[in-house]
């Protein structure tokens, strides 16, 4: 089988370490494909990089064919088949979210105009690297004769912290809670939906009882669970973030379950009023050919239409800062 070639951006980062083996295992790819890793990262991060390439190295993954590590970004681009964009500044000490959208722009720029000369034209592209519906939008649309629906960014993590959330409320497994999912920015103006969702069959708010909690202290704990994990562990997710960016890339690549949602934030065609071209996050499904629908005709409250509003008025508000950077 010809060997997947997977980019990861940031690979020296918390993230990457987190990422990578599970790569290398076929975590993304299954276990019978191949895979060549590309790691990514800027010239003073390279010495801790041959580090992380040494711990692969030592994990002995039977799929593993080749680690490339790099800071030229073509080299890093070259020929992939699924990219993983991490790497990113962080927020530093009084920056505010459009500072770090203006400091981390021209990296997405340069990036995706990397991916559109040198990956595969059906490249899965997921932007994990804050703010990430902004990156993505940014990225895209440097990527010159690349259809922008090869880029995505990562809002399963909130999906899946929505779903943790929920299950823990109901006293049952997380398997039992299904299609809850999430709209607009990974930003705290998120809005988690659980109109559509069930809970071993039966409609989330019926199970639950208790709209104020669903309305309320849900939707805060989802929005304000990274900040949560920062004040608790002194560093943002790590494991959390990696395993969202696998399962991500998985639905997309391998397909999701007949009847399933995820929330994956996308470039807009529309849907839903979101104006086209933000990436926003939408339910949808994947059919298993590297494809995505987003769902469409969900009949919505008008809490979650006001929500909505909201989360998509922060987005044209940062497409608007970075203008200059979408050529
Ligand atoms: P780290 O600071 O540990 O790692 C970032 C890495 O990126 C560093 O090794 C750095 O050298 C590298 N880097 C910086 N500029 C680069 C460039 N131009 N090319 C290649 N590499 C570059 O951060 P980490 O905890 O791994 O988080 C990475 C990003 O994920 C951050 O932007 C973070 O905010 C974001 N997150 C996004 C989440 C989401 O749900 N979308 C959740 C987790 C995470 O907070």
């Amino acid at each position: 089988m010809k060997p997947a070639v997977v980019t990861v951006t940031g690979a020296a980062g918390q993230i990457g370490y987190a990422i990578l083996p599970r790569i290398a295992h076929g975590d993304v790819f299954g276990p019978d494909r191949p895979v060549i890793l590309k790691l990514l990262e800027i010239e003073p991060a390279l010495k801790a990089l041959e580090g992380v390439r040494m711990e692969l190295e030592d994990c002995a993954p039977p799929l593993l064919q080749k680690i490339v590590c790099t800071a030229d970004v073509d080299e890093g681009m070259g020929d992939a088949d699924a990219v993983f964009l991490v790497g990113a500044r962080p927020r530093g000490p009084g920056m505010e979210r459009g500072d770090l959208l203006r400091a981390n722009g021209p990296i997405f720029t340069g990036q995706g105009a990397a991916i559109a000369r040198g990956a595969k034209k059906d490249v899965c592209v997921v932007v994990v690297g804050n703010p990430a519906n902004t990156n993505c939008l940014i990225a895209y649309s440097s990527a010159k004769g690349l259809d922008p629906s090869r880029f995505t960014a990562m809002t399963r993590l909130d999906h899946d912290r929505a779903l943790a959330q929920l299950a823990r409320k109901a006293g049952v497994p997380v398997r039992a809670v299904a299609n809850a999912f999430i709209w607009g920015n990974h930003s705290p103006t998120m809005v988690p939906d659980t109109e559509h969702g069930t809970i071993g069959c039966r409609p989330i708010a019926e199970v639950i009882g208790d709209a104020g909690w669903l309305h309320g202290d849900f939707v805060k704990t989802v929005q304000q669970r990274g900040k949560a994990i920062i004040d608790a562990r002194g560093v943002s997710s790590a494991a959390s973030a990696a395993n969202a960016a696998i399962s991500h890339m998985r639905s997309w690549v391998t397909g999701t379950a007949p009847g399933e949602l995820q929330s994956m934030a996308v470039p807009s065609d529309g849907s839903y009023g979101v104006p086209a071209g933000l990436v926003s996050s939408f339910p949808v499904t994947c059919p298993g050919d590297g494809t995505y629908r987003i769902v469409q005709g969900l009949e919505r409250s008008g809490w979650v239409v006001d929500k909505v509003a909201a989360t998509v008025a922060e987005l044209e508000d940062e497409r608007k800062a970075v203008a200059d950077l979408l050529k």
